[in-house]
């Protein structure tokens, strides 16, 4: 069926207001499709709404994704309403499948849902000014805070291991051993890169098991472009993305944002003296972030947010570079050396943090020195 009609006859299944008239893909996002609907109301206005397949390549239980997402999505929604907010806009909210739940199924057998759109809003691939970073860092931190009190065992894991980063050392391995383009020989020099750092790069997960990092309810994702900002005041409305809200650590969360938005170039950067740590964004972040968090993490997840900035861009750099040997199964690329690219950036990237990693953890020191009111 061409695309045209799948999206018109999905559409069909879910409880939109009004009838369809259009649609727009938008593309972000290396895993699942978007697109946006236009609805013609009854009343003659428009409703817009986002429909998304769920890529079950990467998602195998797609279920359980939507059910994550409808835990978190509830749980926040009723935060905002006790603290006298209105949600709307400012927490994802799910569209009901006429045949019941929140998922429908296309006559290929492909997972859709729909969401409300967002409107006044954008997203930012860069950060425009170290203001906005610093508002993006307290959406993230908030979203920290305002789900330390969820039932995190009712969560599904819904990407088994995804931060695991001794788990993906071995799946990196493996993809080396099999080769199955016979592409590791033409970037021997990348490979060692990542292996000479594999067994430094699993203290995080080292510290999950001594009991020294606690597990909380993390988004897992937190790429600058998922938190939606309202176009007038650039103020900070709504996280999005929430398929891998799982069990994890809050220095995945802090450490992912600083990856992305305080890169002083974008993930597909294959200039590498453009790529490089930008300390006024990362200081502009973390302040943000801390300000919401400072009295609610352990003194030990603080002192070590810094950490998750380098484990980060290393466990991409490896998956970029895994998914470059596997014959780019998982992201979706552009071109064919497209995850060679992007792995080569985020290897620059974590050179450059690890020579400015003295700098990163003075400034979040200091930040937890005048934030913190608690020993
Ligand atoms: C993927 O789909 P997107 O762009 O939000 C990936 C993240 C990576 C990111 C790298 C489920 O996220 O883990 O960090 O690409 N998501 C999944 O750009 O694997
Ligand atoms: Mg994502």
């Amino acid at each position: 069926m061409a695309m045209d009609e799948t999206i018109r006859s999905v559409a069909d299944r879910f409880c939109l207001e009004g009838t369809m008239t259009g649609f727009q893909e938008i593309k972000t996002g290396h895993i699942n499709r978007s697109y946006r609907l236009r609805c013609e109301t009854p009343d003659g206005g428009v409703k817009d709404y986002v429909l998304q397949r769920i890529n079950v390549y990467v998602f195998k239980k797609p279920e359980e994704v939507m059910d994550n997402v409808c835990m978190v999505t509830d749980y926040l929604a009723q935060a905002m309403v006790r603290m006298g907010q209105d949600p709307t806009n400012r927490v994802l909210k799910l569209i009901p499948a006429r045949e019941g739940g929140y998922l429908a199924r296309d006559d290929e057998g492909g997972h859709w849902r729909v969401y409300d759109f967002i409107s006044h809003a954008h997203t930012v691939d860069q950060a425009q000014s170290l203001a906005q970073f610093r508002e993006i860092g307290r959406a993230f931190g908030d979203f920290q805070s305002m789900l330390s009190g969820f039932p995190i065992d009712s969560l599904h894991e819904t990407i088994p291991s995804f931060h695991d980063t001794r788990k993906r050392l071995g799946d990196f391995r493996r993809s080396v051993e099999k080769d199955v383009c016979q592409r590791a020989d033409g970037v021997r020099q990348d490979i060692d890169f990542i292996l000479q750092r594999g067994p430094a790069m699993c203290r995080i997960v080292e510290m999950i098991e001594e009991g020294a990092l606690p597990l909380r309810v993390t988004h897992n994702d937190t790429k600058i472009n998922n938190v939606m900002l309202d176009i007038a005041t650039d103020r900070a409305l709504c996280v999005i993305d929430l398929d891998t809200v799982m069990p994890g650590s809050v220095l995945y969360d802090f450490g992912d944002a600083i990856r992305v938005g305080a890169c002083t170039a974008t993930e597909d950067e294959r200039d590498l003296s453009r790529v490089s740590l930008d300390m006024d964004l990362f200081s502009a972040f973390s302040e943000g972030f801390t300000t919401r968090t400072a009295n609610h993490l352990t003194l030990k997840e603080l002192e070590n947010l810094p950490l998750g900035a380098i484990v980060m861009t290393f466990e991409n750099a490896m998956r970029f570079l895994a998914d470059y040997l596997d014959g780019d199964v998982y992201y979706r690329i552009d071109c064919p050396d497209h995850n060679l690219a992007r792995a080569r950036c985020q290897m620059r990237l974590l050179s450059d943090m690890e020579r400015r990693e003295a700098e990163m953890y003075a400034t979040v020191r200091a930040q937890i020195a005048q934030y913190r009111t608690q020993p």
